[in-house]
Formats: C-alpha cells, structure tokens, sequence
C-alpha cells in the first residue's frame, strides 16, 4: 500500500504578494486528507516546516529574500528526500513555487542514487525560469526552473549536491502563458519543452499531455510540479499571480486523468494556494478535486492499463 507524506512548507518568502504561507492549512481544510484515505492510502500528515519569516525586503543584486529562500529549501529538501528514502511519496503542500528547488533537487537526488529515469511536469501560467539578470521582480519564485537546471546563485543552486540537479530535457511544462521577454530567449536559448495555452488552443489537453507523458518507462519516476495558477482565474482566483486564459475546469481534469492513468507518479508539489485572494476556499477545493483524479478519481469504470 502506498504511503503518502504530507510536508507542508508554510512560507510565501518567494513571492512578490503575501499570503501563499496559509496554504497548506487552507488544503488540509478543503479535505485533502480525507480524500487521499479514500482511495485506500495510507496517509501521514508530517506536519509543517519551520523557516524564517518574511521580512519583506526590496531585492538585492536581482533576488529577493535569497538567504531565507535558501533556508528553506534546504530545510525541503532534506525532508522530501528523507520520505522518499522511507518509500513515501511526498505531497509537498506549499507556500510559494520557490520551493520547487529544495523538492525537485531531492527528487532528483533520490533518482540518481536509485537508477531511475526523472521526468517533471510543471504546471504553471509562468515558465519559472528567470534568472537575477532576466528577472523583473526579484521574485524567486518566478526562477525554480532555471536553478534545478544550474542558472542562479550557488547557495539554491547547490541545494541536494550536485549541480545542476537536473537537465533541462527532464522538464515538460503546461499550461504556460506568462513569460518574460528576456526569460522567452532563455527559454528558447536551452531547449525546454514547453506545451503553452497556444498550443493547447490548437491540438487540445490531449495532444499536449500525449507528449508531455510520451515516452516514459517503468523505470520513471514522475514527479508533478502543480502550480495551482496554472488554472484559469475564474475558476481558481485564490493566487497572487493569476494570468487570464489558463485550462478550463475539464482540461485540468483531463491533464490529472491522463497523469495518472500512467501510474508513474511518485512525488507532488501543490503550490501557490493563497487564502489572502480566495473566495471560500474554493480554489484549494478546487486543487484537492484536481488532485483526486490525479490519484485515479474518474467518472466511470476504466480497464485499467
Ligand atoms: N515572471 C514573473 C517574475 O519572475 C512572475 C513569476 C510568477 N511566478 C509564480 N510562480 N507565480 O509560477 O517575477
Ligand atoms: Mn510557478
Ligand atoms: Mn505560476
Ligand atoms: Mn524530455
């Protein structure tokens, strides 16, 4: 039976808003406890993370609260990897997209040690891949993909030991619709393969997920990157950084079905979840929903493949 670890990291220290450090409460209320033990796993709920608090300092040399943000990841990284060393799979509940960096790096750390196969798919409005020449904010967590693959200071770059912790062709991202210019040449310029709303507006969820999820063999281990602004604000308006024009209610749906009919997910990230911007809780609702049919919620009977 599978275990799951909850590893709640309770910090916006990333962010250029406050307020995603009450997410993991805000998920844990909207039922994803209970969600998880119905469909018969196993669930330890570890708690949160302790950190630094954010002392909403203006950036500094092009990165914003660059020590606390390093602080914590650290702190992620060593529990993320400890669960999965245990044979968890970890649910990160965030706090602000930052944290990709201390779970990612121990994913991949874990993968390294134990032959497999990574594969990350980042859900998300933004690519994240900034760096403190490109960024125009500051904002961390508008750079976690470009440290994981070796661009940004050595105190996040060389969180889990190895650098760059992963290689940008492990990276397949979706949804994405906010790019910055300097970033899109970035972007370009290493090769990450990006399915964004353009190309989800003409070959469909589908065809993008297809591709994203192609490929893949018993050997991989999958970890899914969830930005919660990924959707469309107006069905998800609790995030700081919400960008118009993201999947519907049944494309989300679809990219969680399709995930998880391939069974290969073994570690998650549930990011940016701020109560500061929800109505009623509804968009942590609306990820522990999202989440349900990532862990095989569907509709109807399917064989199972
Ligand atoms: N690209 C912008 C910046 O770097 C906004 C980044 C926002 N990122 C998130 N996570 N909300 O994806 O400042
Ligand atoms: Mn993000
Ligand atoms: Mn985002
Ligand atoms: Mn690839």
């Amino acid at each position: 039976m599978t275990t799951i670890q909850l590893i709640g990291a309770p910090t916006d220290i990333g962010a250029g808003s406050r307020g995603a450090s009450m997410g993991p409460e805000a998920l844990r209320v909207a039922g994803l406890i209970e969600m998880l033990k119905a469909h018969q796993l196993n669930v330890i709920d570890s708690g949160n993370l302790a950190g630094p608090t954010n002392p909403w300092l203006p950036p500094v040399e092009g990165y914003r609260h660059l020590e606390e943000v390093a602080a914590w990841n650290q702190s992620l990284h060593e529990a993320s990897y400890a669960a999965l060393q245990q044979g968890h799979l970890p649910i990160i509940l965030g706090g602000d997209h930052c944290l990709g960096i201390g779970s990612i790096s121990a994913v991949a750390r874990y993968c390294r040690e134990k032959g497999k196969d990574l594969r990350v798919l980042w859900l998300d409005a933004h690519a994240d891949f900034n760096t403190s020449e490109l960024t125009p904010t500051g904002n961390i967590h508008g750079m976690p993909v470009a440290v994981l693959c070796g661009y940004g200071p050595k105190q996040l770059t060389r969180i889990g030991g190895r650098t760059p912790a992963i290689n940008p062709d492990v990276v397949h991202q979706i949804g994405i619709r906010s790019v910055d210019e300097g970033e899109k040449r970035f972007v370009h310029q290493v090769g990450l393969e990006v399915f964004d709303m353009r190309y989800i507006d003409e070959y469909g969820m589908r065809e993008a997920m297809e591709r994203a999820l192609a490929g893949m063999t018993e050997n991989t281990h999958l970890h899914v990157s969830f930005d919660v602004d990924f959707l469309d604000p107006s069905i998800a308006p609790g995030v700081a950084t919400t960008v118009p024009g993201g999947p519907t209610y049944r494309e989300a749906q679809l990219c969680m079905e399709m995930i998880a009919d391939t069974g290969r997910m073994a570690s998650l990230d549930i990011m940016e979840v701020n109560p500061a911007y929800d109505v009623k809780n509804q968009t942590a609702l609306l990820a522990v929903d999202l989440v349900d049919s990532l862990f095989g919620k569907s509709t109807l009977m399917r064989d199972s493949k």
